[in-house]
């Protein structure tokens, strides 16, 4: 069942990372000094798109290397990849780095697995049966206003970004009880389906960040839509706000409308999935 096949995939990939975090591995840039691919990541994604060819020839798979030929759109069954989700974390810390697989089904996602590797936690989202850590069944969220939210929010907006000006987002972290920025979105978001941050915000995520964190956060009553509240896309970056319907709500129209934002640049400006 592809449910468990999912589960042995990334726990055989999580087991794999832990024996070569201590080993060396050759490190390289992709567009710049925080954008960085590890060997390990490769090798990851490699052992995971192998695995699923070898049972599931007719299945698609996008993942962020690249190790898979993308489709040319989203029917059938699509895997979203991430072998290593944070990987800064992973080269700094050696901790708060995830393994994100979402599976898709004619356009919709079924499944969503996030895997804390060192912490050996796996969430695992499953559409209308809700999400679960470690088994145990996780319970819906509380409605949190952002006066009353503890938030992640990748630091990326204080810089000037394609999405939305730093004027616009400061309140929010004014007002809000306090401010962190962890580095995994996919993490970030299972966090937030656990009940232990109550937001979650950036400025740039591609599908394989947030495509399985988005079924773990609304399997427990959550919501996940762009910076504009607009659905997300699958199909190139996007912004992400994920919280309570009352944390979204408000952040939209409280924060991002009241002070008439616009996208700088079209949030679903189309564009291929593996570029940029
Ligand atoms: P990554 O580690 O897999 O690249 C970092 O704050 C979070 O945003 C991570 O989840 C990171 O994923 C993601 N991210 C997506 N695009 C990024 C980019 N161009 N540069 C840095 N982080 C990016
Ligand atoms: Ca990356
Ligand atoms: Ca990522
Ligand atoms: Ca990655």
């Amino acid at each position: 069942m592809l449910e468990w096949f999912a589960i042995d995939l990334i726990k055989q990939a999580g087991e794999y990372i832990r024996l070569q975090i201590d080993e060396s591995y050759r490190i390289e840039r992709k567009t710049g000094k925080g954008d960085l691919v590890t060997e390990i990541d490769r090798a990851v994604e490699q052992l995971i798109v192998d695995r699923i060819r070898e049972s599931y020839p007719e299945h698609h798979i996008i993942g962020e290397e690249g190790i898979s030929t993308e489709p040319d759109d989203l029917s059938g069954t699509v895997w979203f990849v991430d072998p290593i989700d944070g990987t800064l974390n992973f080269i700094h810390q050696k901790r708060m780095f995830a393994i994100s697989i979402a599976i898709m089904v004619d356009g919709v996602i079924e499944y969503g697995f996030v895997y804390d590797v060192m912490a050996d936690e796996l969430f695992v989202a499953r559409r209308g049966v809700g999400t679960t850590l470690n088994g145990r069944k996780l319970p819906i969220i509380k409605e949190h206003h952002v006066r009353d939210a503890f938030l992640s929010m990748n630091a990326t907006w204080v810089t000037p970004n394609q999405q939305i000006a730093p004027e616009v987002l400061a309140p929010i972290v004014r007002d809000s009880v306090g401010t962190r920025a962890h580095g995994a979105a996919s993490l970030e978001l299972a966090w937030l389906a656990a009940g232990q941050v109550d937001g979650y915000i950036t400025m740039r995520n591609m599908p394989w960040d947030y495509a399985a964190g988005k079924l773990l956060v609304e399997e427990v009553g959550g919501r996940l839509v762009s910076i504009y509240g607009e659905p997300v896309r699958y199909d190139g970056k996007t912004s992400v706000l994920a919280g309570s319907e009352t944390f979204v709500k408000d952040v939209v129209k409280h924060y991002v409308i009241a002070k008439g934002a616009t996208p700088e640049v079209k949030p679903d400006l189309q564009i291929g999935i593996n570029g940029s």
